[in-house]
This record gives C-alpha cells, structure tokens and sequence, in this order.
C-alpha cells in the first residue's frame, strides 16, 4: 500500500500565513521559444509575526533566474528554492519588495495548468493551485491582492492581449513586440489570476447594469468561429439582467471577456473578469451543436458569471470550502435555468444528473462530504459531492427558510463578507442571523458523507379517520466516517385523496410539520393525521425537497396513480422511474413481472404522452426508461450487467411491442420543417421526438429503419445525434454505417468529432473495446486534448456498464492501461477517467475481482501522479 500520509492536508490544520501579499506585479515576456515572468511582490508580516520567521513562497516546476529585495539581488545565504518553493530564511520584520524572476515553457505544459498553450494561444489556468506554475507566490485562497500585470508579446503571434481587471495602456515594444497593461482593482486570490495572448477574432456587445453603468462584452475565440460565439453572449447579457433582477448583483468591472480555447481540463473557469472557456462551452450552431449543447453554454455562462460574486467577491478561505463558491454558484445556475425555461423539466434534469452520478460516488469507495476534512489532492474534489449535492444542499436551505428568508440571509452574505475569504459556518452564520434560527443540525449536510435512506411506512385506520406516516433515516458507514448522525430533512409533501385531489387535515402530532413541510429531524418520526376520511396516497420529497434514497410501501398501483394525479410534476415523474427501476430490477434478478404490472405502465405512460396539458419536454422525460446504470445501483448488490442491460431492453420491448404503431404515430406527429431555433420549447419537442425513437428502437422491430432514416434526413445536429447515438446503443443493423458516415462527414470539426468518439463508446457489442484500443492508437489521434480522450473514455466507464465490467476484465483492463499512458501527459483528466472503478462494489464477485486486478496493476507502475495514486488508494482501500 502506498502510503503519502506526509501529502495529507487536513482541515484541522487551518492556519493563516505569517507574512500576506500587499500587491502583486507581474511582468510578462512572451516569445515563442520561453516566457519570462518577473513579479515583484510587495509583502509584509502579519501583526504578531515573530521577528525572523521564514517566508515560505509554493513553486511548482519553477526555476529561479534571480531575485531581489528592495531593489538589490539576494545574497545566496538568505533564501532556498527548489522546483516546489522559495523560502526566505529570514525576511525583515517590515513591509519589502521581493522580486523574482523565472522562464517557463508553456509550450511544454501538457497538464494544462499554469501557462500553457493551446492551439497557439497563450492562456493560464490557475484554479485550484496553478499559479505556483507561474511564479514563486503564496498560492492560496485566503492570500487576497490587487493585481497589476504587464504583458510584452510579439504582434504577429499575439494581437491580442487580456488579463484581469481593466485596461490601463498598451502600445509598441519595438521591433515585432507589443505590450498592453491591465489591472485588477479587487483584491483577488492567485487562484482567479488570468492571462491571455494569441491572435484570437472577437464578438462584441455591452450591458447597461441596474445603476446606468456601460459594460464592455466581448467573446474571443480562434478566427472563422466568431459566428458560433452569439449563443454564449445572449446567454452572457441574460445571466447579467437575472442577477440583477434576483439576488440584486450588479456586474463590477468596465470590462467582461470570456476567451473560448480548446484544450481545456474541465468545463469553464471564473477568472476575474477574464473567464476562461473549454470551447465545447461556447461554440454552437444548428449544424454542429445539439440542443444539450445550447443548454449546457447557457448554463456555464452563466454559472461562471454568477461566481463574480460567490466565489470572486467573497471567496473560500482554504479549499476546504470549495462546496461554498461551487454548491451555491450551481444553485445559482440551476435557478437561472429553472426561470430561462421549465422550472420542473430543469428540476427533473438536475435530479438525473444527480443520482446518476452523484449518487454512485456518495455510495461508493470515494464518498466524501460537500466539505471534506483532509485531502491529499485537492484537484481530485471538484466532485460532483462538492457542486451538485452542495447546490443541493443550499436548495435545502432556501427550502428551509422560504425565498423571502433565504434571500435575506444572501443579501447579509453579500453586506458582511464582501473582500473576504470565508467559511461554510459563515455562510451558514448569515441565514441564522438574518433569520433568527439555529441552523446547527442542518450544517450537518456538509460534514457527513453517504445519501440518507429514507424508509418511509404508513397506515390508515377508518375508525378513528387517522393516518400515519412514520419515516426513518438511515446513512451507511462511509470511507473514514462509521457514526452518521440524524440529518434535517425537509420533507415537502401533501396528501391525496382517492378521487385525485388534495387532501386536508384538522391535526398532526408526533413531529414537526409546517404546512406542507416535514421538519424531519430524527432518526424517526411517526406523524398521527387526524380528520383524513379516507386512505390517502402520500406524496413524498415534493420538487425532490432532500437528496435522499426513498423505500416505501408504496406498491406499484399507487405509484402510477401518483403518476396521474400528484400535482407535482417532479413527483409525477419519479413515480413513473420508480414503478420502471422496481420492474427491470426484478426481471433482472430473475423475477419476472406480470402482464397486469406492464399493462398498468404502458397505459400510465400512453397517458402521459396524450395529456395536452403537459410541456413535451416533460413528456420525454417522463416516458424514458431508467438508464441500466441507474437499475444497477437500485439493486446494489452483485449486480450482473448483462442481466440488467437484458431486462432493461425486454421491458421496453414488452412495453412497446403492443403500441409501437401508435408511438410510431406520435414521433411522425412530432417531426417539424420549421427553422432550427434552440429554444426550450423547440427542444422540448425533438426531445419527446427523441425519446419516442428510442423507444422504439429499443422495444420494437419498427425503430431500426426510422432511426436510420431520421440519421439521413436530419437537418439539425440534435436529431443528427440522437439517431446515430440511439442506433450506437441499442446497435442497430446500421449503426456501424452510420458511424462510419459520421466520421467520414464531420472529421474537420473537433467538437462533432467529439460526439462520434461519444457515441462509438457507447456501443454494447464485444468488438467496442478492441474499436477503442484502435481509435486511441490512430497516430493522427489528438491525444492530448482533454475533450477528446474524455468523449471517449469518460461515456464508456460512467455508461457502458455492459462493455466496461465485462466478464473477461478486457475493459477494465483497456482502461486502467490508458489511465497509466495519459497520466504522463494529463494527470487531472488520467484521474478523473479512474473513478469509473466505483461502480466495482455493486458488481457481481467475479467481475469485481477483475477490476480490481486492473487497479491492482496499474498501481504497481512507477512514477504515477499523486492525482491517479490517490483514487487509485481510495478504490482500493
Ligand atoms: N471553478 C471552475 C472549475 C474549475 C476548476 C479547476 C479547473 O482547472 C483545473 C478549471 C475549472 C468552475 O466551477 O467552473
Ligand atoms: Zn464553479
């Protein structure tokens, strides 16, 4: 077992530095072979800092060319450095000037952290710790500094020059150089540092804010894409006016630019002023982006807009507290989204997106808290514990406390903690204070690990016209954390009656119950409803109040007739998930359904698509079929891919088979020559048109030709995609054509290429490893770019089960192997790719052995990163 116990860094251990940063200077001297970074930092000790403590400044890969004090070079005696830090043995007691100088190679910087270069432009990513890439820095969240930074580049390689903050001058540097000056009036961590040269086309805008002032907008991207950049502005100026209109946020600088490059490690990042983009966030147009694509720019856009004030203005006090920028900036997000277009389908959306893979990571061997307590790799936590579950964890909040309250609490976050680095207890301090509560248990959400199980139970009893609903909450152990303690759930719900309406009641005893919400606050509660005539259905976790698993007694009849009448749409929709998971779960392991069971769902689903009340995009969702991943983790336990990818598919034959005419009906209806627009309502329908496609592939001989057709003659990427996507996944007679078609038609465009390497991952047949080994291997294959290994290996360990956790380990085997190669180029993305291997715990012994053989493997290697070490450690503790 490795043991990097020295690299653990815990939480406990928070102490503020003895010297702070009064200011930062950067000179930058960018040529084609190297760049020159001086920084004259001026610095001074802390009140208290005893006399003589060394100044220990992060380095990462840095080399010193000189340094200075105050203006004269250093004497040798008087500091250390190496590749990992600078340390001043004994600095003087007072304010002073450091200066240093190092060279960089950026274009030698295949981690993407630091500087580096993509497709020629010079751009940084310093999140969470790059910054130490760049110069020798106190490279920490809590070390806040005005910046002011100078950049000298040749003209023809770099017309453009950006950094943070505002333009004070640029003009020539002789011969081919130019230079431009830019600073930053607020003091901002390392982490939101930014810098851009290249020689880059441009779209322009402005904003006029709430108090009259001009902001200047503007898109940079590689020349010829200017086109696809109108979709990522109009969703720019949409963020600016909602939050405005929402949390009362005024934008703060005279400029806003967003730069879109294409080697990029995740999705997007919030520089100040200068926001960094993957381009698969940014470019879009009909012919090459789906409608997912459109929706998911408007969300980074504006979720990376909105950390301008939770995560810029106030940032974290150490990365601990990451959850406390990322989970309320994806609150922030979702609620954008939610008021841009359906409220319930975006609801619906980020529930999926949740228990598809958050679920799976809280359940599993790298379960953490929102707010973890010790870390070996900090960049091994951008979770989706830390953004989903803790924007979650913030809906909670404002569920708790209503949106009058919850928006009290935020506008004294934003008046008491402005120019902070803070906590998740000052955040959670806000809303106590504002609101006259005690928020000590909820706070709980943050430090515990493990999705709550919800176990819900009731009766009736005629005679006394009571009714009882007693609710038990459980957490499993999880890695470091045996003892779970009793959460605050809040529990929305209401009571149906038999006819389908709500019903009232005269009293409730047992616990506490605030009109519709369940303060649900210990291991159990038994709620005694008086004055209920009738046995009600109880609708439970309303809008999903609380990111819980629920087991209920809930029988399948009562299920679809919540399908039918809950007024809440989210529950509406999860009744028809669970009534379906429950059924291929059980076909799965061997108990077959009976024909009254799939009759009943067919005839729930055939009436939601007729219901001309409901939104298309709610239809679609309510009428697709649990993903086999999703049946997996309901069954838990010694699951057998193939049995669960088999039963899943009989169901939807079983399903289908009898209607399919009708179906096939319904998906012609649905076919349009109107003119592609993005918006929610377009999408909406070719979603529903989608989904009926899958349907129909998946459960009857008539989806095959309709699936190749639709591939043919489509004229928008969305149903491009989802044609050829649908024929990979179920592989169709054609779908080997089809991808081949697609490859040859869209090899230029990197983003579409994307979407094939997508969809061929997909494929469940057993040559999908062998196509794979193939792809990756292709001399011309861009092998350093995150999009690209991420589109293809990423969908294939997160989706394709069947093909991943193979009997024969060949795909775990296939994995593990390209882990260990692009670990030596990328260690951040090779990680990410690893934590597939959670999935190991629910699957049957045999299968789990080979994985774990893999990992086993893979950890012998020498020289691995401490990203891939430590889940590596973690899947196999
Ligand atoms: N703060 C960004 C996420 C991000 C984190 C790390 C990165 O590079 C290693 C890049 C972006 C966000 O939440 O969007
Ligand atoms: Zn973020």
């Amino acid at each position: 077992m490795r043991t990097e116990s020295e690299h653990t860094i815990y939480l406990k251990d928070y102490a503020p530095t003895p010297y702070r940063i009064v200011s930062a200077d950067l000179d930058f001297r960018i040529r084609e072979e190297a760049t020159r970074v001086r920084a004259q930092l001026t610095i001074e000790p802390r009140p208290g800092t005893e006399p003589g403590t060394p100044l220990v400044l992060d380095g990462d890969e840095l080399k010193l060319d000189s340094i200075a004090m105050d203006g004269a070079p250093m004497v040798l005696s008087a500091y250390t450095s190496d590749a990992n830090g600078l340390t001043l043995v004994e600095p003087p007691p007072r304010r002073f000037v450091l200066e240093t100088e190092v060279t960089l190679k950026p274009e030698a910087n295949t981690r993407l952290m630091g500087l580096y270069r993509s497709g020629g432009t010079w751009c940084t990513q310093c999140e969470p710790e790059g910054f130490r890439r760049i110069t020798y820095y106190l490279d920490r969240p809590d070390i806040l500094a005005p910046f002011k930074v100078r950049m000298t580049a040749p003209r023809s390689l770099a017309p453009i020059l950006l950094a943070n903050g505002n333009l004070l001058e640029q003009g020539d540097a002789g011969e081919d150089m130019h230079y431009a000056v830019w600073e930053d009036p607020f003091p901002k961590p390392a982490y939101l540092f930014a810098l851009v040269a290249g020689d880059l086309g441009s779209i322009t805008d402005s904003f006029t804010t709430m108090s009259g002032r001009e902001i200047a907008l503007a898109i940079y991207c590689a020349h010829g894409k200017e086109d696809e950049c109108h979709y990522a502005m109009d969703s720019l100026k949409r963020s600016m006016a909602w939050d405005e209109r929402r949390f009362g946020r005024e934008y703060d600088l005279d400029v806003f630019n967003i730069v879109a490059v294409s080697d990029f490690n995740f999705g997007a990042m919030e520089n100040k002023g200068l926001n960094i983009f993957n381009d698969r966030l940014v470019f879009a147009k009909p012919e090459t982006a789906t409608d997912a694509n459109y929706h998911g720019i408007e969300r980074v856009i504006a979720h990376e807009y909105f950390h301008n004030w939770t995560g810029n203005r106030i940032t974290c006090r150490d990365w601990f507290q990451l959850c406390l920028k990322e989970g309320l900036t994806v609150y922030r997000d979702q609620e954008f989204t939610s008021d841009e277009r359906s409220r319930p389908v975006q609801r619906i959306h980020d529930v999926q997106n949740l228990r598809t893979n958050q679920f799976p990571e809280d359940g599993g061997p790298l379960a953490h808290p929102p707010r973890p307590d010790n870390y070996r790799e900090i960049n091994n936590f951008y979770t989706t514990t830390v953004y989903e579950k803790g924007a979650e964890v913030v809906r909670m909040l404002a569920t708790l406390l209503g949106e009058a309250g919850f928006r009290k609490g935020m506008d004294l976050y934003f008046e008491r903690h402005d120019g902070e680095a803070t906590t998740i207890e000052a955040f959670l301090k806000v809303f106590e204070d504002a609101n006259g509560v005690d928020l000590a248990q909820f706070g709980i959400w943050y430090t515990q690990a493990g999705t709550p199980q919800v176990d819900v139970t009731d009766s009736y009893d005629a005679a006394s016209q009571t009714y009882t609903l007693t609710l038990a909450q459980k957490v499993d152990p999880t890695p470091g954390q045996a003892e779970k303690q009793p959460l605050l759930i809040p529990v929305r719900f209401g009571l149906i009656g038999p006819n389908g309406s709500p019903m009232g009641w005269t009293g409730v005893s047992g616990g506490e119950v605030r009109d519709d919400l369940i303060l649900f606050d210990r291991a159990s509660v038994t709620l005694t409803f008086t004055g209920i005539a009738s046995r009600p259905v109880p609708s439970l976790f309303r809008g999903f109040s609380a990111p819980v698993k629920v087991t209920s007694n809930l029988g399948q009849e009562q299920l679809l007739f919540l399908a039918r009448h809950d007024s809440d749409p989210f529950n509406r929709w999860d009744a028809l998930q669970t009534a379906s998971t429950a059924l291929i779960a059980d076909a799965a392991r061997g108990k077959d359904w009976s024909g009254t069971d799939i009759d009943a769902l067919r005839q729930a689903l055939l009436d939601t698509l007729d219901d001309p009340g409901l939104d298309p995009a709610f239809k679609a969702q309510a009428i697709a079929i649990p993903a086999a991943t999703v049946v997996a983790r309901h069954i838990g336990h010694d699951v057998d891919p193939d049995a669960v990818a088999a039963a899943r598919k009989r169901l939807m034959t079983a399903m289908v088979g009898p209607v399919a005419e009708r179906l096939e009906a319904k998906y012609r209806a649905l076919s349009s020559s109107e003119p592609y627009s993005p918006d929610a309502g377009q999408a909406g329908r070719r979603s529903l048109r989608n989904g009926l496609l899958g349907l129909l592939v998946a459960g009857s001989d008539r989806g095959a030709p309709l699936a190749t057709a639709q591939y043919t003659g489509a004229a928008n990427m969305t149903d491009r995609y989802a044609a050829m996507a649908i024929a990979a996944h179920y592989w169709t007679g054609d779908a080997q054509a089809i991808l081949g078609d697609f490859r040859t038609i869209h090899a230029g465009d990197p983003l579409v290429f994307d979407k094939w390497l997508t969809a061929s991952a997909q494929a469940p047949d057993d040559r999908v490893v062998e196509r794979m080994r193939a792809i990756l291997a292709a001399p011309d294959f861009p092998r350093t770019n995150p999009n690209r290994l991420r589109s293809l290996l990423g969908p294939f360990v997160m989706s394709n089960m069947v093909q991943f956790a193979r009997k024969d380990g060949a795909g775990f085997r296939f994995i593990t192997e390209a882990v260990a190669e692009i670990d030596r180029v990328n260690p951040q993305v090779a990680s990410r790719i690893l934590t597939g291997f959670r999935i190991l715990p629910i699957l049957e012994p045999a299968r789990r052995d080979k994985g774990r053989e893999a990992l086993a493997a893979l950890r012998d290697r020498e020289g691995l990163s401490r990203n891939v070490a430590d889940i590596l450690d973690r899947l196999l503790a």
